[in-house]
């Protein structure tokens, strides 16, 4: 376990002590105590009909979460990884009451089994499932709707401003383009607690991505387009890590694809090439064409591909896709859904430890009590000691522009403070085989430079400061990179 969090936890256990008499806070705390050896929790958030379930469904490889119109879609659910099959319905009063799990056509029904939508607080989906092994994965319901109170479940689970401390670690955002309600609400949940004004714990995804320019053939390549200008452009970079476009549901269908479906694409991709490109227009066309397959089919062959999946599997069939396997991991391959997976990797579960220190130090700043009694000054103490913090801290405050450094030296600051991830070779910005002497040589030129940014006469105070930061974290990766004194004795004694 990291040192952050090994005094996280301590600092709670002193917290447990101090409110033992409480019991409320006691419940609380132990909750939080937990809650550090569990998996890293990621919500997806996102307006209403945004392709949050699906994407979910995505990134576990199979279809759990309901997405279609239901009463389901209007509650947070969780999903966590378990040995058997499970999905417990917990009211807002009463005891946690057990659902039927039931599968139809391959995906997970739930039914809430007469319980009004708004008496729940929530639904926890036990699954096993190797993706939720590494994040457990909570589904909220849409944003901006039309029933308000919808919403407000899901602005109450999510913002720090609200009482409760953050139940979500971390949050994937989905948005379809960037309206004015997706910046608000962004800005809605930015820390007010431990790391001030970062969006440390947000990526965001521009959805649905296939749908771009009405789904042409280049649909996701624009969409990437898309997505990197957001990336760089200083609003958004303030408000969120990183910014990646997805087509969730063809990289739903691509993990889920069966052997039917691609039977059905492959007898569509032998039509002759106008005929099956005039078909494919517009839904309505493709439903009401001739040819062996039933309206049936052609509708659920575009409910689970859409039209933009459709065409491209034709496509991809004729040009020498032979068998499911490979269309199915073409499919997820062209969905972004990689590039997704990578960004929750190095930004979210590479950071597990500091995301978690995070969550349980706003949980305790959230926890009434004095503000100068002994466990006020510990957890002030790692908030000021844990140089992981005070990355955190600088990263925010470079991301919105807050500290003015030269373009290419900020580049070169976030970089060095892990914002891309924190493996030393990602800081220095080297491959991960690169030798351990050129890994050296490029960290004590990093920090070289940066003693001599922190002693230009230049720059205003604050940015001296924030120069001394990213010394401190040079000064981690060579120590990082040092041979180690102790190295030849065992550790255990
Ligand atoms: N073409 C296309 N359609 C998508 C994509 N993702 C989702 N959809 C469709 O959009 C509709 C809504 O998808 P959901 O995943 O239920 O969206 P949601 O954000 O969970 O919706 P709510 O929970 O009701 O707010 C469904 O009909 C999906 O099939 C996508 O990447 N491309
Ligand atoms: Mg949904």
């Amino acid at each position: 376990m990291s040192n952050l969090l090994a005094a996280t936890r301590r600092v709670l256990l002193l917290a447990l002590d101090t409110h033992r008499h409480d019991p409320a806070a006691v419940a609380a705390l132990e909750a939080q105590v937990s809650r550090l050896d569990e998996p890293l929790r990621v919500a997806i958030a996102g307006k209403v009909k945004a392709g949050k379930s699906t994407l979910l469904n995505a990134l576990v490889g199979e279809q759990v979460a309901p997405t279609d119109a239901g009463e389901c879609t209007r509650v947070v659910t969780w999903y966590r990884d378990g040995h058997v099959p499970r999905i417990v319905l917990h009211p807002h009063e009463g005891t946690p009451q057990p659902l039927t799990v039931r599968r139809q056509e391959g995906a997970l029904v739930v039914d809430l089994d007469g319980t009004p939508p708004e008496n729940v607080e929530r639904l926890v989906v036990d699954w096993p499932s190797e993706s939720l092994r590494v994040a457990t994965l909570i589904d909220t319901p849409g944003i901006a709707s039309t029933s308000t109170a919808v919403s407000q479940r899901t602005v109450a689970f999510l913002d720090p401003d609200d009482e409760t401390p953050t139940e979500a670690d971390a949050v994937v955002y989905l948005m379809r383009h960037l309206h004015a309600a997706d910046a608000e609400f962004l800005e809605s949940f930015r820390d007010r607690g431990v790391a001030r004004a970062t969006a440390v714990n947000t990526v965001a995804v521009i959805s649905r991505a296939d749908e771009i320019g009405g789904g042409r053939a280049d649909a996701m390549f624009s969409a990437r387009g898309i997505a990197q200008r957001y990336r760089t452009d200083p609003t958004v970079r303030g408000l969120c890590q990183n910014v990646v476009a997805v087509a969730g549901l063809l990289a739903q269908t691509g993990r889920t694809l069966r052997h039917a479906e691609y039977t059905a694409l492959a007898g569509l991709a032998a039509l002759p090439r106008e005929e099956l490109d005039s078909t494919l227009l517009s839904v309505s066309r493709f439903r009401q064409a001739g040819g062996d397959l039933s309206t049936e089919v052609r509708d659920r062959l575009v409910r689970r591909f859409g039209l933009f999946g459709v065409r491209l599997s034709a496509t991809l069939i004729r040009q020498g896709t032979d068998n499911p396997d490979a269309l199915a991991a073409e499919l997820v391959s062209r969905s972004g859904l990689t590039e997704l997976q990578t960004v929750l990797h190095t930004q979210f579960t590479g950071r597990r430890d500091l995301l978690k220190a995070r969550s349980a130090l706003l949980a305790l700043d959230g926890l009434h009590g004095p503000r100068d009694g002994p466990l006020a000054r510990e957890v002030e103490r790692i908030l000021a000691g844990a140089h992981e913090f005070a990355e955190l801290r600088l990263l925010g405050a470079l991301r919105s522009g807050v500290i003015a450094l030269p373009r290419a030296a900020a580049a070169e600051a976030e970089r060095l403070l892990g914002d891309a991830g924190a493996a030393t070779q990602t800081r220095l910005g080297l491959p991960p085989d690169a030798p351990l002497p050129e890994l050296r040589n490029a960290a004590f030129e990093a920090l070289e430079r940066w003693q001599r940014n922190a002693a230009n006469p230049m720059f205003a105070r604050a940015t001296t400061d924030a120069c001394n930061v990213v010394i401190r974290s040079c000064e981690g990766i060579l120590a990082e990179l040092a041979p180690r004194p102790d190295a030849a004795r065992p550790m255990y004694r």
